[in-house]
């Protein structure tokens, strides 16, 4: 890293916006190396962690909480640059005024970047789509570091990508400076629109987009925004890189094909239908691939991810290994040996002969329609919680396939029975004040032998702290009706 772009950094007055994990991580690191910081959190009821509170005291760092409307022109007229979080939208007020006076905004993954030597930039995978992304972050995660290389899984996954770097090495501290850095580290990436909304100079040497389906449209307004916004997790990469995709997603076919002429990676198309095979397809158990150099099939037999959706996820991380050339026999091993994630149609258990399942992660339609092709027509559904301002009429189709009961919930349980109900429909519509009286009323309904899940379609921050919450409480109700 030069010392022009250390200064770049040290001598500019950067407001951090946002004080939630990823706010944090960016005035950890900030710290060591800016002169001029501000960290602005716009809830009344922040408090700095514990583990902060000695940049509290730091007279180069101004923390202003709660509502700073009256104060926004003054904080603007002090900044160079604002590291946003990705939960905010760029709608709020000083983001919009700070747009207008073309003050950058960067995402902390746009920050992070900067800090990033060309050998780093280049052993990276970043993974994006609406559903699926953890699951395929961790799993390529996991094919690297079993085959004997060191990768680190980081971004929308939980820590931020810039938790990976040792800026040590900007401060004046002389043993910092002989801090090692891991040449070899394979950073596996996960993207949000959020976070690509923000950021400009981004560009993985691997990308991914697994699916596009309707999903943040309160945030993004639009399909095509919101496509656009996951396509730019290419818009940097040339002919070196390569550039995995699902070929069977037809977001991201339309999307493709207006800026095909532009696109110069290495394109990787994968797909279900072995009729017309792309680079990568699946067929009878076996993944079979040939782009670039790389030529072979992978077995996935006896796998713990379960549905037709994961085994294109599967295609992708089988893509993204062999990039980093990891034997076929390795990534059979891992796949096999992978965990599926907590609330990602988690099998519960049988209870009192109804096999249930949690899908509390399903936060949007499409997520519904995955997991419910899993079943046949047995499914007592439990859907509803905060709407995004979703399609929900994408899922009448499905119910009528695979339901037989179905419980709403949630702040748009209204708007979801008039919905169904509206529709030609063969089930019962119930409605439901409470996850709990859901899961009692589910009980009382379902035939032995049938299916519960809790797949819900929404948004989880209307009755609870996010999905985790959601899916955890749902798996204690559930199990508290065993008999
Ligand atoms: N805030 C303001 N003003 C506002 C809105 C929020 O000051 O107008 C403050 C809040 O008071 C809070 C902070 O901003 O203190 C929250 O920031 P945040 O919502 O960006 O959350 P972080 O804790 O920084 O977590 C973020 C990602 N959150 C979101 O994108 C909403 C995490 O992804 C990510 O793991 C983390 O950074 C590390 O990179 C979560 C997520 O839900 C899991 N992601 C979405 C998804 O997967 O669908 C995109």
């Amino acid at each position: 890293m030069s010392l022009n772009r250390n200064n770049f950094f040290k001598d500019k007055n950067i407001l951090i916006f946002g004080l939630g994990k990823s706010g944090l991580s960016v005035l950890d690191k900030l710290a060591l190396i800016s002169k001029n910081l501000i960290a602005l959190d716009n809830n009344d009821d922040f408090n700095l962690p514990e583990e902060y509170m000695k940049l509290a005291g730091s007279s180069k760092i101004k923390f202003f909480k709660g509502n700073i409307d009256d104060l926004k022109d003054k904080l603007l007229q002090e900044t160079n640059l604002i590291v946003v979080s990705p939960g905010i939208s760029m709608d709020v007020p000083l983001l919009k005024e700070a747009a207008r006076r073309k003050i950058g905004i960067w995402s902390e993954l746009e920050l992070a970047w900067h800090f990033m030597d060309i050998n780093q930039r280049k052993r990276t995978i970043a993974v994006t789509g609406t559903n699926g992304k953890t699951t395929v972050t961790s799993l390529i995660g996991k094919i690297l570091n079993d085959s004997g290389l060191d990768a680190k899984t980081c971004g929308n996954i939980g820590n931020p990508l810039i938790d990976t770097l040792l800026l040590d090495s900007y401060t004046n501290n002389a043993n910092a400076k002989k801090a090692k850095i891991n040449e070899d580290l394979i950073r596996v990436i996960e993207v949000s629109s959020f976070q690509l909304e923000n950021s400009c100079l981004f560009k993985p040497h691997v990308a991914i987009i697994l699916n596009i389906t309707n999903d943040h449209i309160d945030r993004h307004k639009s399909m095509e925004n919101y496509s656009k916004l996951k396509f730019k997790i290419t818009q940097n990469q040339d002919e070196s890189d390569f550039f995995i995709i699902n070929n069977d997603d037809k977001f991201i076919i339309k999307y493709l094909k207006k800026i095909y002429q532009s696109i110069k990676p290495n394109l990787v198309r994968f797909t279900l239908n072995s009729k017309q095979p792309t680079e990568i397809y699946y067929e009878n158990g076996k993944i079979i691939y040939g782009f670039s150099d790389f030529k072979g099939q992978v077995s996935i037999k006896n796998i713990g991810l379960i549905g037709h959706h994961n085994i294109s996820n599967i295609m992708s991380a089988v893509a993204a290994a062999k990039i980093f050339d990891v034997d076929d026999e390795s990534i059979s091993d891992s796949v096999k040996k992978f965990i599926p994630l907590p609330h990602r149609l988690e099998h519960i258990g049988q209870i009192n002969g109804i096999r249930c399942f949690n899908d509390s992660k399903a936060t949007n339609p499409d997520a519904t329609i995955k997991a419910l092709e899993y079943f046949k027509k047995e499914v007592t559904l439990i859907l509803g919680g905060l709407d995004k301002g979703m399609d929900f009429k994408s899922l009448i189709p499905v119910l009528n396939k695979k339901v037989c009961k179905l419980i709403l919930i949630g702040s748009c349980k209204d708007l979801l029975f008039d919905v169904f109900s509206a529709a030609a429909h063969d089930y019962e519509i119930f409605k439901a004040v409470t996850l709990n009286e859901a899961v009692a009323k589910a009980f009382d309904v379902t035939e032995k032998g049938n299916v519960l899940l809790l797949s819900p379609s929404c948004a989880s921050m209307d009755m609870f702290k996010d999905y985790k919450d959601r899916g955890e409480q749902f798996k204690k109700m559930v199990m508290s009706f065993k008999s």
